[in-house]
């Protein structure tokens, strides 16, 4: 087992490995720009290292930094978090090559997953339903116009190197095909480097349902359910849920199988995700995989029953597993709001200081937060400032704790979108739990204002 790790993130996710290492009977180390030298991650680790000035690439992404913070305090091991240089393929290695252990799947399979197509390919090869598309990459307008009139349309352009919404274009009939062909490959290129694009059949209204993976490195693996991630707004998250209330027991079974069974195939280790489309039918289709802890891991481990960090640390260090299918039980339904520092109507960011606050709590209750009364939100990183996550046996009792957990939350000095999470916890598609990619939209145009 590890004895020190290094925490090569910030904010809550940083809070939340500390948490899990202390259980675990392991030492922190944390890493922090100049501007986070009064954050919750600094005071809760057990040693602290500035890495840099305020912005990201000279701080949580500075890889020469980050690992000669490892050599001065010792640490055996790098937790990534989430976001930063967590599905950073080279980052891993070089951690690796450190003779430090690195706290997430080989970089093999984030180089995999991080390009869609080879991802997509190799998830095809696994077993994984996919929707009609090109194999592999489209090289020239005459072979996408042939593919799109096979498939019909609408058809979606997708970026090689995309992920998470970027580098995506939607093409609703053959005259549009050419010049969004020619617009998303350049935009791809000055994005990402890469202008290889793939084509695939537009779903109008899916949802977005996602398959918790946790798989040792001795071959033994495990779903932990799904959780149901259609509540966004411009490919942001901002609730997730568990059970997905458009999954049956039998639906669940399946897609957790063949997401178990293709993680298999390619001898994934750690934890990952698979999302899926899911569409009217409920027939479903790989997108992506993210091969990381994600930020709505805790709906997960509310109806689990179990810390989802504490597995990814165990199983990283190389510990077994010791889980079968069937001792993964899910029990009652857990929601997670997304707290953001943001306008609740135009959703631009409101960093500053946090003058007043008080966190909800009672039973079923929790808050993974940086947030504390005289906190200042900073403006070079993320504007989520809080989870608030509530557990109870159905979804109706969920609804009503979230609701009652909402109304007690103060944060005064910012704004948040706290206001947006009560409306949409009274709105009536979501409590019907009838909803798709489209509800944020369908909710913002009924409601100009939210305040
Ligand atoms: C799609 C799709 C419909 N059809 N692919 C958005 C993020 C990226 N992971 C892929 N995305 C989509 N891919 C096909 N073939 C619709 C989306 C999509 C979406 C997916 C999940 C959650 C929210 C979304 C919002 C808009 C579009």
């Amino acid at each position: 087992m590890f004895h020190r790790i290094l925490i090569a993130n910030r904010g809550e996710i940083a809070l939340r490995i500390i948490r899990a290492a202390r259980e675990l009977g392991i030492e922190t180390v944390a890493v922090h720009s100049t501007a986070d030298v009064n954050s919750l991650h600094v005071k809760f680790a057990d040693q602290s290292l500035c890495i840099g000035p305020p912005p990201s690439k000279e701080s949580y992404l500075n890889i020469p930094a980050i690992l000669s913070a490892a050599e001065v305090s010792g640490a055996d091991s790098i937790h990534p978090g989430y976001g930063f240089l967590s599905e950073n393929a080279e980052f891993a290695e070089m951690v690796q090559h450190s003779g430090l252990g690195w706290i997430g799947p080989r970089p093999e399979m984030i180089r995999m997953m991080g390009n869609k197509i080879r991802a997509k390919e190799a998830m095809k090869d696994a077993g994984l339903p996919q929707l009609p598309g090109s194999e592999g990459v489209v090289r020239e307008e005459r072979e996408l116009i042939r593919l799109a009139e096979k498939i019909g349309f609408p058809v979606i352009l997708k970026a090689a190197s995309g992920g998470g919404g970027r580098g995506m274009k939607i093409v609703h009939e053959k005259e549009q095909l050419g010049n969004a062909f020619r617009t998303a490959s350049a935009e791809a290129l000055a994005a990402f480097g890469n202008g290889d694009m793939y084509v695939e059949r537009y779903v109008q209204q899916p949802r977005h349902i996602e398959i918790q993976i946790v798989a040792d490195e001795h071959g033994s693996i495990v779903h932990f359910g799904e959780r149901e991630c259609s509540v966004q707004r411009r490919h942001q998250k901002m609730l997730e849920e568990s059970p997905s209330p458009a999954l049956n027991d039998k639906l669940r079974e399946r897609m957790g199988r063949v997401a178990v069974e293709a993680m298999r195939k390619i001898k994934y280790n750690n934890v990952g995700t698979i999302e899926f489309l899911l569409d009217e039918r409920s027939d479903f289709y790989f997108m992506e995989m993210n091969t990381r802890i994600q930020v709505e891991h805790p709906v997960t481990e509310t109806v689990t029953g179990i810390d989802l960090l504490k597995e990814q640390i165990r199983l990283a260090s190389g510990e077994e597993l010791g889980r079968t299918q069937k001792s993964i039980q899910l029990k009652g339904h857990s929601i997670e709001c997304r707290i953001n520092a943001e306008d609740p109507i135009t959703f631009a960011p409101s960093p500053g200081l946090i003058t007043a606050y008080h966190q909800p709590g009672g039973l079923g209750v929790r808050v993974d937060s940086l947030a504390y009364e005289q906190y200042r939100v900073l403006p070079y990183y993320d504007s989520m400032v809080a989870k608030l996550i509530v557990q109870a046996d159905s979804r109706p009792a969920a609804i009503m704790r979230m609701r009652r957990a909402l109304h007690e939350y103060i944060v005064e000095g910012i704004k948040t979108n706290i206001p947006f999470h009560k409306k949409l916890l009274t709105y009536d598609a979501f409590v019907q739990g009838r909803y798709d990619t489209r509800l944020v939209e369908r909710l913002l145009a009924e409601n100009p204002t939210l305040a």
